[in-house]
């Protein structure tokens, strides 16, 4: 495979899934949240703390523990991880987005954009909020703020007309503080399982 833009031979270990400088773009005071101290996507509040692409290498910095801590993961292999990563990086429209604590080379946060394309609205894009989840232990540094806010902004940039997300009732709140409204008749989230025996 070819180089990329920005510099990363596909399969390489530090390849990101898509490019990190859309990140730089984000205005942090065109969000309703309020960030006490004052963070963003770029000065995350410590100089241990990035908030970036998911990378290729991310499999052993504990990505999917991290997962794991939202709902089922199942052990998923190196080569299944790689392969997603590679199918989700060549379909487009996929923007997970980590912190990592670089200290520890662990994630401690994650939150993805998904970009589904339409006809409606001009052919216009929606992006929607999925598998965001924080470690708890770092409580107190606004990070699932801090994610959310970075995705959010990062669906507005892409040119999305809204975007969308399912949640736990409890967390109905915390999704209001950053600009996530109920509309009146119009927000109900309905799903039908299959049933996989596999997990
Ligand atoms: C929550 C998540 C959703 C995730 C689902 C997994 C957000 C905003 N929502 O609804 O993205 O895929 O939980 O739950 O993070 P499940 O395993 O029951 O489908």
């Amino acid at each position: 495979m070819g180089m990329e833009k920005n510099g990363n031979a596909e399969g390489k270990l530090s390849e990101y899934l898509y490019p990190p400088e859309i990140l730089k773009r984000l205005d942090f005071s065109k969000s309703p949240a309020k960030f006490h101290p004052k963070i963003s996507a770029v000065d995350p509040g410590e100089d241990w703390m990035v908030v970036r692409p998911l990378q290729r290498s991310d499999y052993d910095k504990g990505f999917l523990q991290l997962l794991s801590q939202l709902t089922s993961v199942g052990n998923i292999t190196r080569k299944q991880y790689d392969d997603r990563f590679t199918k989700m990086k060549h379909s487009g429209g996929y923007y997970v987005t980590v912190i990592e604590d670089t200290r520890i080379n662990k994630l401690i946060g994650a939150a993805t954009l998904t970009i589904e394309q339409k006809f409606i609205h001009n052919c216009s894009l929606r992006g929607r909020l999925e598998d965001v989840v924080v470690n708890d232990t770092y409580r107190g540094k606004q990070l699932g703020k801090l994610i959310v806010v970075t995705v959010s902004l990062l669906a507005q940039e892409l040119g999305c007309y809204k975007m969308s997300l399912d949640c736990k009732d409890k967390l109905i709140k915390f999704y209001e503080t950053l600009g996530y409204k109920m509309e009146p008749g119009n927000s109900n989230a309905m799903n039908m399982r299959y049933v996989k025996p596999l997990y």
